[in-house]
């Protein structure tokens, strides 16, 4: 049955929503060829209308920059109705709410951070970009906790090149530079260091230097150029901000001025190095054989296809792997190479083998009985994304309507952005007392540079608030240019909704006792507390958990089996004695579904998962299954039911390979 996310999941398991708003959802997705994490941006459509050119123009934005604090795009995807982006993972989540947690950074950390910020923005300039939407919104952290600015939506490339002059005011007002929001023309690149100013004072005060609940009052502050000046910042974290937050663009400290900033560069040599660490045109060795053997061709036609830089599969696997490598962790697929178009060889296989020597001896014995039909992977062509036909086309009513997805933004939202014709907005003088949700207008406490003291407010209470205010849109002539309407709905990582995303109901079909092997428990017994799904909703999540048990509890097993499960299935006593289960560490349910099906991949099982559970495919040369059994996560019966376990049910095969497969699996994943 195809659904919405068809195309997508052929190269990606789709997990949780990260974040929502405006036209745009991120979801986890595993990449299935390295296992490795992907954030994927998907865009309805219809929903986006007249914003459809923005998403081409970040798409051609992240197409061109590769630094090592920019985001990276792996892969494009388009269907008749969505757009996919994948994109890095950056499981730090945003830098706003890493500020929001500890108040205000010590200046050493912000500098860190600053400089990492300089150094992506310097370096997106000089390949003729502005951002345009800088905020710690916008700036996410990777695993190593490395900075890296997300959302070039609002970026412009002026065909002048950076000296041209901008006029579309866009951005977040808090963070909006004093030309900018009076309608004049300004400098892409002088109104971001305007807001890089905004940023690093937010990063070390905990609050904003321009901030009013009146849109008016704020644009009135911004002009003025006043700000409190706390007394804990240093006298030349002190001067850097001065020279940033000028009034006069032309008075305001350059790119390349700040990188010799001496507080930027305090403890270094010399000035920041802003160049890319990434060269594209070298492609690595490793990469290219790992590639050659899956994609059955010569390791001279793989770089050829890898240097097309379509960003499409070739392209998302080959920076995957490279992640991978970068990583320390070994540059390999993780699925056997299968029959399918793209990989009709070129060469014959002998002639690869010969080439890749040593390679082969890496893989399993049996690695070409596991071809099969089942492939994950289509015709590269199908659905690869040349650049000059990214023809983005209306869809039917009929595919708008079976699309729960397609739009969650709220109804007066969509309106606005239907009506929007200019993309200016006009604050309405009756709205006083809106506030913007992230991105918005927050600040606190200290001297103003004028010597009044002022009240202002903490970052963490100026972010999401449910709902929007009514932006007013200019529809004939745009008059004053001002805000674009903010994108991020800010709902946040952790909504209800978030949460309950991807969870369904994992079902086996109940089996005899006597067709189940036992695992050695002994062996396999790891420990420990279940940990419940982290986050802010957790309280709210808490309540509809309790809710549901109770209706669970109530409910027959053949009920059950239709009802979505918010978490996983409680096993009985009696089951432990009839079952193999193994009792996991202080994993969430999630996570350890992940791990089970990406520890099977590795063992060259195909896998697929359904709500707490992964059913895992062994297949012949003719891709008919030899091996098929179910490992489902499940809470342990009472008095341990705080502890999670995995079950395991042979439903197809040999009973000693189903037990030697499933105490692999459960060995080799990280539980
Ligand atoms: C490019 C937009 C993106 O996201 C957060 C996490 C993980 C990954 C944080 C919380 C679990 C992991 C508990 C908009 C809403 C978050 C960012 C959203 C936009 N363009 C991304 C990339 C997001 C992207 C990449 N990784 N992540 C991400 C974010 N969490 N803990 N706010």
């Amino acid at each position: 049955m195809p659904t919405p996310y068809t195309p997508i999941q052929d190269y990606y398991q789709l997990r949780h929503t990260i974040g929502s708003g405006g036209f745009a959802k991120v979801k986890l997705a595993h990449h299935i060829l390295t296992g490795e994490k992907v954030a994927v941006k998907i865009m309805d459509k219809a929903a986006l209308g007249p914003d459809l050119p923005r998403v081409q123009i970040e798409i051609e934005a992240m197409k061109t920059l590769t630094h090592q604090h920019v985001c990276k795009l792996y892969q494009v995807l388009e269907t008749d109705t969505k757009i996919f982006m994948v994109l890095e993972y950056c499981p730090g989540g945003e830098l706003f709410d890493y500020i929001v947690a500890k108040d205000r950074l010590p200046e050493e950390e912000a500098r860190v951070f600053f400089r990492q910020i300089v150094s992506a923005v310097a370096y997106i300039h000089t390949e003729g970009y502005a951002h345009r939407d800088l905020k710690p919104e916008n700036l996410l952290l990777d695993e190593a906790h490395n900075l890296k600015l997300i959302d070039f939506g609002l970026c412009a490339k002026p065909k002048g090149g950076m000296d041209h002059q901008l006029s579309t005011c866009c951005g977040s007002p808090a963070y909006a530079a004093p030309e900018l929001i009076q309608g004049d023309e300004y400098l892409g690149a002088e109104a971001d260091v305007w807001s890089m100013g905004v940023l690093l004072y937010a990063l070390m005060c905990g609050f904003l230097p321009f901030d009013d609940d009146n849109v008016g009052a704020l644009y009135r502050k911004i002009r003025k150029g006043q700000y409190e000046i706390p007394d804990w910042l240093s006298p030349q974290s002190v001067d850097l901000i001065n020279v940033m937050l000028q009034v006069n663009p032309k008075l305001r400290i350059n790119v390349k001025e700040l990188l010799c900033h001496p507080w930027l560069t305090e403890g270094l040599a010399e000035p920041i190095d802003y160049r890319t660490k990434y060269n594209n045109n070298n492609i690595d060795e490793d990469c290219i054989t790992e590639m050659s053997i899956h994609f059955k061709k010569s390791k001279n036609t793989m770089i050829n296809i890898i240097k097309d830089w379509k960003y499409d599969d070739i392209t998302a696997t080959y920076f995957l792997l490279l992640n991978k490598k970068r990583r320390g962790k070994p540059c390999r697929i993780l699925v056997p190479p299968v029959l399918s178009p793209r990989h009709a060889p070129d060469t014959p296989l002998a002639d690869i083998t010969d080439k890749v020597s040593g390679n082969m001896a890496d893989l399993p014995d049996d690695i070409f009985n596991l071809m099969g039909p089942s492939t994950p992977l289509k015709d590269s062509k199908k659905n690869s994304n040349k650049d000059e036909d990214f023809i983005i086309g209306r869809r039917t009513r009929k595919e708008r309507d079976n699309d729960d997805d397609a739009d969650i933004s709220p109804p007066e939202e969509k309106k606005k952005k239907k009506d929007d014709d200019y993309m200016f907005v006009r604050p309405d003088p009756m709205y006083s007392s809106g506030r913007y949700r992230r991105g918005g207008t927050p600040a606190k406490h200290g001297k103003v540079a004028t010597g009044v003291v002022k009240h202002t407010t903490p970052l963490k209470d100026r972010r999401r608030s449910k709902t929007p205010p009514p932006i007013p849109v200019c529809r004939a002539t745009p008059p004053i240019k001002l805000m674009q309407p903010i994108k991020d709905g800010g709902a946040g990582p952790r909504s209800v909704d978030d949460n309950l995303c991807g969870l369904g109901t994992f079902s086996p079909e109940r089996r005899t006792p006597s067709v189940e092997r036992h695992i050695d428990m002994a062996n396999l017994i790891a420990s420990s507390e279940k940990r419940r799904r982290p986050g802010s909703a957790k309280k709210v999540f808490g309540s509809i958990e309790k809710r549901l048990d109770r209706m669970i509890g109530l409910l027959t097993p053949s009920k059950r089996k239709t009802s979505v499960a918010e978490e996983p299935r409680q096993l009985k006593k009696g089951d432990l004695d009839l079952l193999s289960v193994k009792i996991t560490s202080s994993l969430s349910a999630e996570h350890i579904v992940s791990e089970l099906s990406q520890e099977a991949r590795k063992k060259y099982m195909l896998c697929k998962e359904k709500g707490f559970g992964v059913r895992c495919k062994r297949v012949d040369a003719r891709g008919k299954p030899t091996l098929l059994f179910d490992m489902e996560v499940c809470q342990m019966p009472s008095p341990q039911s705080n502890l999670l376990g995995v079950r395991c049910k042979r439903v197809k095969g040999d009973t000693f390979d189903y037990k030697k497969a499933c105490e692999d699996v459960l060995r080799g994943a990280k539980l």
